[in-house]
């Protein structure tokens, strides 16, 4: 838990107005320490900002990330005012520092981020309903489609290699064969299944090198909890955490959401038995990804999300499990086999997904034109 002074040195160095009444942990994202702190200004009341400290262990070039967060933003923010939409909901606005930056370096050299706190919308842990999980799907293929003529080259890769698959697979290899926590020998069972499924770990960026499948700007980490929906009208407003918004294969944002959205149970449910893909929310996602991409999928792309499906699910799996073999030192964990069980729905998902293989298939195509 971060201690008092820092923060006070944070909130020192940043423009808020109004006298902070309460400061508090937040949301439950994996990566960055978020906060939600609330102002009282008169004539104005209550006024919350999200306060983020960036994590520099996985995003190495936190400068960088802001200018990619700046500009997209920037970009977005004009694309929603000439739909006639409203910027302030429907995208992140970043809170510079007094000396105008949109980060703050603190005294022991961590970085931290401030952002208007979008009100009366909730970012959901798991689907409560299915409109919720069209919506998202709609606000994810509507963040592509509105980020199409961007020109990807400007952005700033955040993350090397972040869904290169294959490279993933090298990755995990290597912490098998150094095992640091000795903890290999009691997960061959899983060791085994990403052995068996080397031949996925390629496809997609075989797909992409052939040119069957483009690059576009994407989002890259496409959780359910990344959108915020509208508490009154249910529409998914704004696409939120957009540190991994870089140059990347449409059908990874779908695979992500699927993942995570369309499985009967969390991610890291330990009763495997209740984890399935469910093939009415994949429908319900693919007909709202479909249309919120607005006729700029391909219909390679169409035909690959299935596979973007499975690929995004194994991927993910294969992350957490080399996490799980390296010590828990990415992303954030409860207990000591919280990174184990999140593999494992992974994986029970992928032996699903393969089972369903030919529905999946048919459900695209149904929505393919
Ligand atoms: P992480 O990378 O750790 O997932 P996020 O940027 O997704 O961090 O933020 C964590 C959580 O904080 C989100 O899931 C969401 O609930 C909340 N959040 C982030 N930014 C905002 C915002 N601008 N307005 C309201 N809630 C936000
Ligand atoms: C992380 O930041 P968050 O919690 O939205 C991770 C994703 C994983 C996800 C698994 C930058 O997402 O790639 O799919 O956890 N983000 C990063 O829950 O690694
Ligand atoms: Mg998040």
């Amino acid at each position: 838990m971060i201690n008092e002074p820092i923060l006070n040195e944070v909130i020192s160095h940043f423009d808020f107005v109004g006298e902070i009444i309460n400061a508090c942990p937040y949301g439950s994202g994996h990566i960055n320490d978020t906060y939600l702190l609330e102002y009282k200004i008169k004539h104005m009341g209550i006024v919350p900002i999200i306060l983020q400290r960036m994590n520099t262990n996985v995003f190495k070039k936190p400068v960088e990330l802001m200018e990619n967060i700046m500009n997209v933003t920037d970009f977005l923010r004009k694309k929603i005012i000439q739909n006639g939409g409203d910027p302030e909901r429907e995208t992140l606005t970043v809170i510079l520092n007094k000396s105008g930056k949109p980060y703050y370096q603190d005294s022991q050299g961590e970085y931290w981020r401030a952002y208007h706190f979008i009100t009366c919308a909730t970012g959901y842990d798991e689907v409560e309903s299915e409109e919720d999980f069209y919506q998202s799907a709609l606000a994810f293929g509507k963040f592509q489609s509105l980020l199409a003529d961007y020109p990807a080259h400007t952005l700033h890769e955040t993350i090397p290699d972040f869904h290169n698959t294959a490279a993933r697979f090298q990755v995990f290899q290597k912490a098998v064969k150094e095992d640091i926590c000795q903890r290999a020998k009691d997960v061959q069972k899983e060791i085994d299944f990403v052995y068996k499924h080397v031949e996925d770990t390629h496809i997609l960026s075989d797909m992409q090198k052939n040119g069957e499948l483009p690059l576009r700007v994407t989002h890259n980490d496409t959780k359910l909890n990344n959108v915020l929906i509208d508490d009154k009208t249910h529409q998914g407003i704004c696409v939120i955490d957009l540190d991994t918004v870089m140059p990347g294969l449409s059908i990874n944002d779908f695979g992500d959401s699927i993942r995570f959205g369309a499985s009967t149970g969390a991610e890291d449910e330990k009763d495997l038995s209740l984890i399935e893909c469910d093939m009415h929310l994949f429908e319900v996602y693919t007909k709202g990804f479909i249309e919120g991409c607005n006729g700029r999928l391909s219909q390679a792309e169409i035909k690959a999300l299935p596979l973007g499906a499975k690929v995004m699910t194994l991927e993910c799996g294969i992350r957490f499990l080399t996490d799980y073999l390296q010590g828990d030192t990415y992303f954030k964990t409860k207990y000591a086999t919280h990174n184990l069980d999140r593999c494992r729905t992974q994986f029970k998902l992928v032996e699903d997904m393969e089972k369903k293989w030919d529905i999946m298939n048919a459900i695209v195509d149904k929505y393919s034109s």
